[in-house]
């Protein structure tokens, strides 16, 4: 591979060079990109060989990023609707024109109320700048509703902030050297590769692999052990190994004494769960149980690896909670690989305030949305209690249409003709279909970015290798635009990108490093909480947390059983999980016809045992349906798939399925313990057979 081209060169001279770049996409991997660029044409995207993490390697999906940003369907010039919502039928129209348009319309809603604008944006890109850097700066200075944007990881993240007291945990490269690692609500071999080569390491020096997961999914298989629990009893399973570790004395009573609070309480809890009623809540035998306590209390070092899988159910907080009590318990803090680790995005010193700017809000507190019931609440009247009606939404980053839970109530919402709906996107997405104006963005390719990691701790920075395509805008740009046309001149509004990349760290990070080698690695210590030192008030491990005590929750971890437990209903007697496809990327990727053809098509996973009991073969047509919705697709009779539990895999296209419809149908807008977050797989169903000819 040819050496990266250094120096600050713009997009345009970039006729042959390869370029430093960065992954955008929500994984924790944040993979560093090398981009080969002839005649001015990206032609091949690698992964960088100098940087540890990404090691010379990407996943299928990224590899395949000159046919995403390539794309026949790509938009390339800003789109006005002519038919009815929904239909996705657009004309072309100059940028002038659109722009005038949006800031006229959101311009007489800001003077009736500002909180009727509704922004809306996920992960999208993970990019400190095309994220959210002048989206804020413009949603801020118009006094528009705020977003809470908790539709993947908020449940874990306070899981985590009143057990630790932040995101924060374990340097990933450290899990190559522990001696038991257990994979907890993870499927890293589909959504955090790059992890999954460290764990291949461990297991080669003769580390033993544990997977905790209701799918036996691709890493499963793999692992020396599988826990296939039911979904939402991991809470049950960690207070089952307490249970354990306490009876034969498995702790290190030293690091309990002096790095934790509140054990006098959680030794009480733990002690009401043995490993026969764990077993029984969460339909594994005692045995996996017992086994597990054992080689989690005798070996070290021993490293958990948690992943938000296990968090999209209603008690997915105390489940976070209940996992992040267990390295304390046995000091595991004491080795660098040992502990635990699901975000380590804490330990990032993002400058929000600088880059966001929320002083341009002045003494304004506009109200919050909650992404996840973006469905109920755009078709919410006005009232005291609520406020006024959501007369405008603006949508970049996401794809709510497709990923947002109970997807009947979302297209509803959106299909309002009274609702003004801008998306902001690189491809006629779902949700792009019900907007008024569609405007093209630039992909990672040609735009400058900056960016921190959920899954390792070091920075990235993004350069732009090819010029925009088509009249494709910057996020950024487009904010810029606006706020020019709606009159705010704060000089924030003219801040170029690049200084962008450079507000977002401020000092905190070498940015002569970050231009020079693309990424630089925060200074942490190897271990960091060999000594206690947890970021909480105490800087304790805090089993007991004062603060969800003050907030009127239980203080400490328990299991709360799911919304819709399994079993419980006659009716709906499977539940059903839905995680991420390997090939796709959320709903990003599913229109790439090469890793669309890898995925095949639309599937459930049944058990044998199920399918069988309802006459259902694989290849079948079946009908998934519950009291929110159907969806239909064919059906998989799998052993990924344990009794009693359905997968439905990937967040598909609505549109690429074959009725138009996606697995959240079904899924519903009830929200987690801690954090506002989605119960994704807290989803009782059931499944029939449909005739061969539907
Ligand atoms: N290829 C690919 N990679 C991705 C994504 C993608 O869509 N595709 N998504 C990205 C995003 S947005 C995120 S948030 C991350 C992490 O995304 P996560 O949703 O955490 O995905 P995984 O790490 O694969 O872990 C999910 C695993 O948890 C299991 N699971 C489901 N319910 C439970 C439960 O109740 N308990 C337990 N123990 N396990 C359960 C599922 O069967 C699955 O195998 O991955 C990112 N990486
Ligand atoms: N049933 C079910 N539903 C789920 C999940 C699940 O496991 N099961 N997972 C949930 C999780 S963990 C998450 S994080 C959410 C993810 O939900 P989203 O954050 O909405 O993620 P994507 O579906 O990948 O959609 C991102 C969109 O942003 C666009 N985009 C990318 N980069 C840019 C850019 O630079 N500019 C602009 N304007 N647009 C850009 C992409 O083209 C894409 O259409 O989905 C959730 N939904
Ligand atoms: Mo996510």
């Amino acid at each position: 591979m040819p050496e990266p081209t250094s120096g600050t060169l713009q997009p345009t001279s970039l006729m042959n060079a390869t370029v430093r770049g960065a992954c955008p996409h929500d994984c924790p991997d944040t993979c560093a990109l090398i981009t080969t660029v002839e005649n001015g044409v990206a032609i091949r995207v690698q992964g960088n060989p100098a940087h540890r993490h990404t090691d010379g390697a990407l996943c299928t999906k990224v590899s395949r990023y000159t046919e995403r940003s390539y794309h026949p369907e790509r938009l390339l010039q800003p789109l006005k609707r002519v038919g009815p919502k929904g239909s996705g039928h657009f004309e072309p129209v100059s940028w002038d024109t659109a722009l005038d348009d949006i800031a006229a319309r959101l311009t007489a809603i800001a003077a009736r109320d500002p909180q009727a604008i509704q922004p809306y944006s996920y992960a999208g890109t993970m990019g400190l700048v095309q994220g959210e850097g002048m989206a804020a700066r413009f949603f801020h200075r118009l006094g528009a509703a705020h977003l809470e944007r908790t539709i993947c990881a908020s449940a874990g993240a306070e899981g985590l902030m009143n057990t630790l007291g932040g995101k924060v945990g374990m340097k990933v490269e450290h899990f190559a050297e522990a001696k038991l690692i257990v994979i907890w609500g993870s499927n890293p071999i589909a959504s955090n590769l790059h992890f999954w080569r460290l764990a291949q390491q461990a297991k080669r020096d003769g580390a033993r692999l544990v997977c905790i997961d209701p799918r036996r999914s691709e890493t499963a298989e793999k692992c020396h052990e599988h826990l296939a629990l039911r979904p939402g009893t991991d809470a049950a399973l960690a207070l089952g190994l307490m249970h354990e570790l306490i009876q034969h004395d498995w702790l290190d009573h030293d690091y309990i004494a002096r790095h934790t609070e509140g054990w006098e309480g959680l030794r009480e809890r733990a002690l009401q769960w043995p490993p026969e009623r764990a077993a029984a809540v969460c339909g594994v035998p005692v045995q996996q149980i017992s086994a597990l306590a054992h080689a989690y209390g005798t070996t070290k070092p021993a490293a958990i690896r948690l992943n938000y899988g296990m968090q999209r159910v209603r008690g997915g907080g105390n489940a976070v909670r209940a996992v992040a009590c267990l390295p304390a318990l046995v000091g595991a803090w004491r080795h660098r690989a040992g502990g635990l680790l699901l975000s380590a995005s804490g330990h990032f010193p993002v400058q929000r305030a600088a880059l966001h700017r929320p002083d341009l809000l002045g003494q304004r507190t506009p109200r919050t949305i909650n992404m996840v019931t973006i469905g109920n609440d755009l078709l919410r009247e006005a009232s005291p209690d609520f406020g006024p009606r959501i007369e405008a939404l603006i949508v970049y980053n996401s794809n709510p249409v497709a990923v947002a839970p109970e997807s009947g109530k979302v297209v509803q919402g959106f299909a309002r003709e009274d609702l003004f709906t801008v998306v902001l996107e690189h491809f006629q997405t779902d949700t792009a279909d019900y907007a008024d104006y569609i405007l093209p963005a630039t992909t990672q390719l040609e735009h400058w970015d900056i960016h921190a990691s959920y899954g390792h701790t070091d920075v990235l920075l993004n350069r732009p290798a090819i010029a925009p395509l088509g009249q494709a805008r910057t996020n950024t740009d487009i904010f810029r635009a606006l706020a020019a046309r709606m009159g705010f001149d704060d000089p924030c509004f003219s801040e170029d990108d690049l200084s962008l990349c450079r507000t977002a760290f401020g000092d905190t990070v070498s940015f002569d490093q970050l231009m020079d080698q693309g990424y630089a690695t925060l200074d942490l210590p190897d271990a960091p909480f060999a000594h206690g030192g947890f970021p909480t008030a105490s800087g304790r491990c805090t089993f007991f947390s004062a603060r969800l005590a003050a907030q009127g929750q239980d203080g400490l971890p328990d299991h709360l059983p799911n919304f819709e437990v399994a079993g419980s209903s006659p009716q709906y007697p499977l539940a059903m999980i839905s995680p991420p496809a390997r090939n796709f990327l959320n709903s990003t990727f599913v229109n790439v016809q090469s890793l669309r053809d890898m995925e095949g098509e639309p599937l459930l996973e049944i058990h044998a045992d199920d399918a069988e009991a309802r006459g259902i073969q694989s290849g079948h047509m079946v009908r998934i349906f519950n009291d929110r919705g159907e969806y239909r697709c064919k059906a998989k009779v799998s052993s990924r798939a344990r009794p009693g539990v359905v997968n439905g895999l990937g967040v598909w296209w609505r549109k690429l399925g074959p009725f138009g419809t996606n697995v959240n149908e079904l899924t519903s807008q009830r929200l987690t313990d801690m954090g506002n977050g989605p119960v994704f797989y807290d989803c009782l169903v059931e499944v029939a057979g449909l005739p061969e000819s539907v």
